[in-house]
């Protein structure tokens, strides 16, 4: 198979048209585009998503899936759909055009809705998924994060979305269409990853390349990709220094600015779709193409090999060839990879997998030469430093007078004697005359309040430091969101002061829970409002039989034992 370069049509008007456009579309009724949205729109615009014309119509939408197939038989496996709230929603009728805007307020593109539908989301997840169930990532987006009516029609692009990040590493269909042929490339095997590169992926890479008598593009997708990936900046700062270890002008790295799905079988095909798009002729794909990980019942969604079979049985439709991808490891013996079948038998093969690669960085560890490139892992720990050099959050939870405070307070003088790090007590009290001075005690407050302490903890945490929280906290289900935006950036310590609620009241330090059993506080926690008992805190405090230095210690070395601080 070799490739055709002329140039693929693209949804974008002239300079002179895009202007006039965006001057008349300042008038429309317009739609804030979401961060996937953006990602797709940018594809459709630029040919990536070519046949599509714009936001699947319901028609297509049903054609693609049911049968993968868009109205008019052409293949297309991934629903493209325009999700708005049903508020948005009632604004809009069928035949009105509409703006689409970035997060900015900057007019991309117009769109001529043709088509306004509320979806079946259970029937779109088993069909598109194969599964409705909300540990697949993109079923979680379906149900929680789009809008539950979707808009179709034709765009018209105005502008391309603004990229401040290695913009002469993006490149539209067309523009890598003319790179290649400028060079004369009539065979490209392109590599798809949301990953770091490693040693092994090199190899593949060169081997795929090598097999196809081909030339290679690293294609990372650095639009969205499975919560909890490494990011693009440090990834793509990865590929560029994997680059120089190819022959010289073998090989080129692109970005594309996919929104991925996880969607195992019908991503590859898609996946397959947007390359040839982009001028390729092969295309790997492995073991467990887009992954979702595993489903609530802890079993993987689809099969190992389902991508590849479904790949296989559309490829002519697709226009590009599969190269399966070859399961590579290091044989120590003789010091290079093989690929795992043609290992020579009784020689020892190394690996290190994923999970452990992050044990590694996370601690601290060796990571071997065979296994990465030096400079690939002096980038990984530059953004993931060894947990004595990441920012935490000491979460404090319970009754009032509990004893968070104090306790809290001493953690922190501690932490500073140590120092390294900088240390931010958002106390209770404090918290609610600074930050929260208009909030109250109902329960949309309080989650306000918890809410609003998470973040500033989150961004704490982000930056290095460490954030002591100290509030009552009372609902269980806030804490978890809280601790779920902290963990994307380092260790939630959960400490519960399990001060009991008649000895809170015995002690009764400001007063407050004699007003209370008055009736002159309302909404009181433990007396006239619930408070949901911590069931796998980190750490759990008993107050009445020791003293506040003790306590204080016990968090301390707590905080040794997951690595989090240095003895
Ligand atoms: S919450 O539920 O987490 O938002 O509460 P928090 O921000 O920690 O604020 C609790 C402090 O406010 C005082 N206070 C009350 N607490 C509980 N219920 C009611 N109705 C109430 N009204 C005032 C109380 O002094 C708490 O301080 P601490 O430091 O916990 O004793």
């Amino acid at each position: 198979m070799a490739n055709n370069l002329a140039p693929i049509p693209e949804l974008y008007v002239s300079y002179e048209s895009a202007q006039k456009l965006k001057v008349e579309a300042g008038n429309l009724t317009s739609h804030d585009l979401t961060p996937r949205q953006i990602c797709d729109l940018e594809l459709l615009m630029n040919g990536g998503f070519n046949p599509l014309k714009g936001f699947l119509s319901e028609e297509d939408y049903n054609g693609v899936v049911d049968n993968m197939r868009l109205a008019d038989g052409k293949l297309w496996p991934m629903p493209i759909t325009l999700d708005v709230s049903e508020k948005m929603a009632e604004k809009i009728e069928v035949g009105q055009d509409i703006a689409l805007r970035d997060q900015e307020g900057v007019i991309l593109a117009t769109m001529t809705v043709t088509d306004k539908w509320v979806p079946n989301k259970d029937h779109e997840a088993e069909m598109v998924f194969g599964a409705n169930d909300s540990a697949h990532p993109a079923v979680n987006y379906l149900h929680n994060t789009a809008g539950k009516v979707y808009l179709g029609g034709p765009v018209t692009g105005i502008q391309q979305p603004v990229h401040y990040d290695f913009r002469s590493r993006r490149d539209t269909p067309n523009e890598l269409r003319a790179y290649f042929r400028k060079l004369g490339w009539r065979k490209i095997v392109a590599f798809q990853t949301r990953n770091p590169l490693h040693r092994a992926h090199q190899e593949l890479t060169f081997r795929a390349a090598r097999e196809a008598q081909a030339n290679l593009l690293i294609h990372p997708v650095v639009g969205m990709t499975k919560p909890g990936d490494v990011d693009h900046f440090t990834r793509v700062r990865c590929y560029e220094a994997v680059l120089d270890k190819y022959p010289q002008s073998t090989t080129t790295m692109s970005l594309l600015n996919l929104a991925m799905r996880m969607a195992g079988p019908r991503e590859a095909v898609w996946h397959g779709l947007i390359r040839a798009n982009h001028g390729c002729t092969h295309f790997i794909v492995g073991r467990d193409h887009a992954g979702p990980g595993k489903n609530s019942a802890g079993k993987d969604f689809y099969g190992p090999y389902d991508a590849q079979e479904l790949f296989t049985k559309y490829q002519s439709e697709i226009g590009v060839e599969m190269v399966d991808f070859k399961h590579m490891v290091y044989v120590q013996e003789k010091a290079q990879y093989f690929p795992a079948n043609e290992v020579p038998e009784g020689d020892t093969i190394l690996d290190i997998s994923g999970t452990e690669l992050r044990r590694r960085l996370r601690e601290g560890l060796d990571i071997p030469e065979w296994f990465s490139f030096p400079e690939v892992v002096t980038e990984l720990r530059r953004t993931s430093p060894p947990r004595s050099k990441q920012g935490f959050t000491v979460f404090f939870t319970g009754f009032s007078g509990s004893g968070k405070s104090t306790i809290a307070n001493a953690l922190m003088v501690k932490l500073m004697e140590m120092g390294g790090r900088p240390v931010t007590l958002l106390d209770g009290d404090i918290v609610r005359k600074n930050l929260s001075s208009e909030l109250g005690f109902s329960k949309e407050h309080r989650d306000l309040n918890i809410r609003r302490i998470g973040y500033v903890a989150s961004e704490i945490t982000k930056n290095g430091g460490i954030a002591i929280c100290a509030p009552i906290a009372p609902y269980a289900t806030t804490r978890r969101a809280v601790r779920e935006d902290i963990e994307a950036f380092g260790a939630f310590i959960e400490v519960h002061v399990a001060t009991s609620i008649e000895e809170c009241e015995r002690r009764d330090r400001k007063g407050l829970y004699k007003l209370a059993r008055e009736g002159k506080i309302k909404e009181f926690t433990g007396i006239s409002d619930p408070y949901d008992m911590p069931e796998h805190p980190e750490l759990r405090i008993e107050t009445e039989t020791a003293d506040v230095d003790n306590c204080a210690h016990q968090v301390i070395l707590k905080l040794e034992s997951m690595g989090l601080i240095k003895a």
